[in-house]
């Protein structure tokens, strides 16, 4: 059995991605490897959360396209929140276009996405393409990119050989591909970070395909690295609670994995 790396000792590995490396050494500093999901249509309730929230989590998600009333000063406010408690910012895109258009689409329209959102994701559909468009804007800022790998939700499509291709997209892309969202690990690479949505404390679903396993089984059973929360923490009585507990859940099923 080979040794597991901490996320401190993966954050000094030769050929981590300088974006990966900043995200490893969050997590190490906050004992945070939860990445909350904001799926909120009010930027005041979304900034408001970031805010409580903030110095539970190493990455905040969002979906800016869900905005009921986005303007400029929103990202401008989330990301100076992004630098007083310490996150990343994480806009949960997934471009699936050819290379040209998702460029502009990551850098320009209203949302000017490149600007703000530290890492971004891209379904690998489209062939490398899609890699290359996004890391045409977003290499030069410093960014990251998550290939999607595979999805939680019930009768997905990736699976086996897509799998496979986007480890391979990623391999071949590792100036700017950071890691996958993907239900279990994927690759033994240290450098690249596995990101699991679809979780929650108890398993089940949501009636319209969304699948949960637990923070426990994501990272101890199936090796991945950060679990992303939404409706657990949104939807419960009191959502700092939720969240600190997530958070705990996460930490204490890493050290476990550590052997510690
Ligand atoms: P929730 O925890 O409320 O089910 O939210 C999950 C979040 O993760 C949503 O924002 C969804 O868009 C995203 N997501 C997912 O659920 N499954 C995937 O395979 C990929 C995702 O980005």
């Amino acid at each position: 059995q080979t040794t597991e790396l901490s996320y401190a000792e993966r954050a000094k590995l030769p050929n981590v991605h300088p974006l990966a490396a900043k995200l490893l050494n969050i997590m190490e500093e906050k004992s945070s490897n939860l990445c909350v999901s904001l799926d909120l249509t009010s930027s005041e309730e979304l900034l408001q959360l970031a805010d409580s929230l903030g110095p539970l989590v190493c990455i905040l998600k969002t979906h800016v396209d869900i905005l009921k009333d986005y303007t400029a000063g929103f990202t401008q406010k989330l990301q100076a929140l992004a630098e007083k408690h310490n996150f990343l910012i994480f806009e949960d895109r997934k471009f699936a276009d050819i290379g040209n258009t998702v460029k502009h689409q990551y850098d320009g329209g209203v949302y000017q996405i490149s600007s703000w959102s530290h890492i971004v994701n891209a379904h690998v559909v489209p062939g490398p393409g899609v890699v290359q468009g996004l890391g045409a804007i977003g290499k030069p800022l410093g960014r990251g990119c998550l290939l999607i790998a595979q999805m939680s939700s019930q009768g997905s499509l990736a699976t086996g050989e897509y799998t496979q291709a986007a480890l391979k997209m990623a391999e071949d892309h590792s100036d700017f591909v950071i890691g996958f969202i993907c239900g279990s690990k994927i690759t033994k690479r240290p450098e690249f970070i596995h990101m699991t949505p679809g979780v929650q404390m108890k398993a089940g679903g949501d009636g319209l395909g969304q699948q949960y396993t637990t923070p426990e089984e994501v990272l101890c059973n199936k090796g991945s690295d950060v679990i992303i929360v939404g409706r657990g923490i949104l939807e419960a009585p009191d959502r700092r609670t939720a969240a600190e507990l997530y958070r705990k859940c996460g930490w204490q099923a890493y050290t476990k994995r550590l052997g510690q």
